[in-house]
């Protein structure tokens, strides 16, 4: 059944003002229209911001462990709702069911843990150096933050900026990927169901161009995004040119390195769920396999027969392993890829079609591809193509599998099979990334841990964990003179003031 969907600005669901729609389908199933979308323009942000901003006024002096039994609200209200929400989500974005509950039980683990942090936003006191005089430095939320999001955790990502953004007194204007209105605005209703005030959290549906006018609007002052290498250096550039905070969670090329005394069973499972969870399309997703010349045959056997055994289909029938890709563009630019793989001399060991039959024929569906052969200067070791195509790469040492794997533009998540101590504890501080899993592959991030990438991957921020907390706040330092005196800092508190060198 198709519905019309609408905004939320102001604690009140409404339409565009220009009530123009977009339609929302199902990748899996694409005659399964999920509903029409408000298609928001610049006045709908304009409406969302100054809601936001006045809601700053009261949401800001509450106090912070209140705002956090909101967050414990939102908390259980996801966890009653998971099984019907991830239904939902798969419906609309095709990951596997199961998968998409591990989505909302990400925000689920996010929402308690940013409830506690709200009785944790810790300043600092510190010694002064002048007689009856106190320092101390305290946090003050920012203001409005502008959310813009990705399509493939469409609740995880968001509750990542929203519950730290929301928990440190801040006010949200949030864009979800418009490949994922519907669990965006799930999450929305969770968020107004558990009690969060009107104008404190506002959704303005639609495409970039929502994404820009919430980026450029002078009245927002925090902006945090997660989706494309390309949209995101824009968005650093405009934050720059207008003084704003700004996190970026990019790109990745991720690699797996096995080297020849890794447990071979493990890694595979591994490489399975890393390669091809989510059908490839994880920002963490392990998209290069770097492995020992030791076991590189053995492996790509094992490898290729598993691979070939994935059962593909619609996320929400229970055989169904790897779903579909998000759209057509994506298909295309996934084709468009397996091209240039076999243009440039790699050997495709599997997959490489868009399937057929039943369960397949009516989405977008790619098969599991591997292409072996691979060497670090091809495209396909080195571009994102977010998709199940995995590039395997062939090294003889550690120092060439660091190597190569340090080979890219990207740093976000990275691994290491091997049961020799010392080589795991070098590949700790060798690999170029923001994480690095030790037997086990480079997808898995918890939500109390730091997430975030180096190199093009990001701008140096986290998300996740206690750092993200930092982003949301800004710092405000106070001294309290209880002298009654006039105290100068650097002077009265020298010895050198009563001797005036000679000329
Ligand atoms: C993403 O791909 O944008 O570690 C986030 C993981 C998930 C989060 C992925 N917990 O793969």
């Amino acid at each position: 059944m198709s519905e019309q969907h609408k905004n939320y600005i102001d604690g009140i669901w409404q339409d565009a003002a220009s009530r123009k729609t977009f339609d929302d389908i199902n990748p899996a199933v694409n005659s399964d229209k999920i509903g029409a979308f408000p298609n928001s323009g610049v006045e709908d942000v304009d409406d969302a911001v100054r809601a936001a901003r006045r809601a700053f006024q009261s949401w800001s002096r509450m106090p912070a462990p209140e705002r956090g039994n909101i967050l414990k609200n939102i908390g259980d209200i996801l966890t009653d709702r998971k099984s019907k929400m991830a239904f939902e989500m798969t419906r609309e974005m095709g990951k596997p069911f199961l998968e998409t509950k591990g989505d909302v039980q990400e925000a689920i683990d996010t929402a308690y843990y940013a409830a506690s942090e709200t009785r944790r936003l810790f300043g600092h006191t510190v010694p002064s150096e002048l007689p009856s005089k106190f320092n101390m430095s305290i946090r003050r939320p920012i203001g409005v933050c502008g959310i813009i999001s990705a399509w493939n955790f469409p609740v995880a990502v968001p509750t990542w900026k929203i519950f730290p953004a929301l928990a440190c007194g801040n006010t949200v204007v949030f864009k979800p990927s418009s490949d994922a209105p519907h669990s965006g605005a799930l999450l929305i209703k969770a968020m107004a169901d558990a009690g969060v005030p009107p104008g404190v959290l506002n959704l303005t549906q639609g495409s970039g161009g929502v994404g820009r006018a919430i980026v450029e609007h002078p009245d927002v002052n925090v902006v945090s995004f997660t989706g494309s290498t390309a949209v995101g250096s824009k968005i650093g550039e405009a934050c720059g040119r207008m003084h704003k905070r700004v996190t970026l969670e990019l790109g990745g090329k991720n690699p797996m390195i096995v080297m020849q005394d890794a447990n071979l069973d493990l890694a595979l499972e591994g490489l399975l769920w890393g390669a091809f969870g989510t059908t490839g399309q994880r920002c963490t997703a392990t998209s290069r396999l770097i492995i020992h010349e030791d076991v590189h045959d053995e492996f790509v056997g094992m490898l290729k027969e598993a691979s070939e055994k994935l059962k593909l289909g619609y996320g929400n029938e229970e055989t169904t392993e790897v779903g579909p890709v998000i759209n057509k563009r994506a298909l295309e630019t996934i084709i468009k890829y397996v091209q240039v793989g076999k243009d440039e001399g790699a050997t495709m060991i599997c997959g490489g079609n868009v399937p057929k039959g039943d369960g397949v024929d009516a989405g977008f569906f790619f098969e599991p591809t591997i292409f072996t052969d691979v060497t670090p200067t091809m495209r396909i070791a080195k571009e994102e193509i977010f998709g199940p195509v995995l590039a395997v790469l062939k090294i003889s040492s550690y120092e060439e599998a660091i190597e190569v794997a340090n080979n890219v533009e990207y740093g976000l998540s990275s691994s290491i099979y091997t049961q020799d101590v010392s080589v795991a504890f070098n590949a700790m501080h060798d690999i170029e990334a923001g994480i690095t899993y030790i037997n086990g592959p480079t997808i898995g991030a918890e939500a109390h841990m730091p997430f975030g990438g180096v190199k093009a991957t990001g701008n140096g921020h986290r998300e996740g964990g206690w750092e993200v907390y930092d982003f949301y706040t800004e710092t405000k330092t106070v001294y309290v003179d209880y002298s009654g005196t006039l105290q100068k800092a650097q002077i009265d508190n020298t010895r050198d003031r009563i001797t005036i060198p000679a000329q």
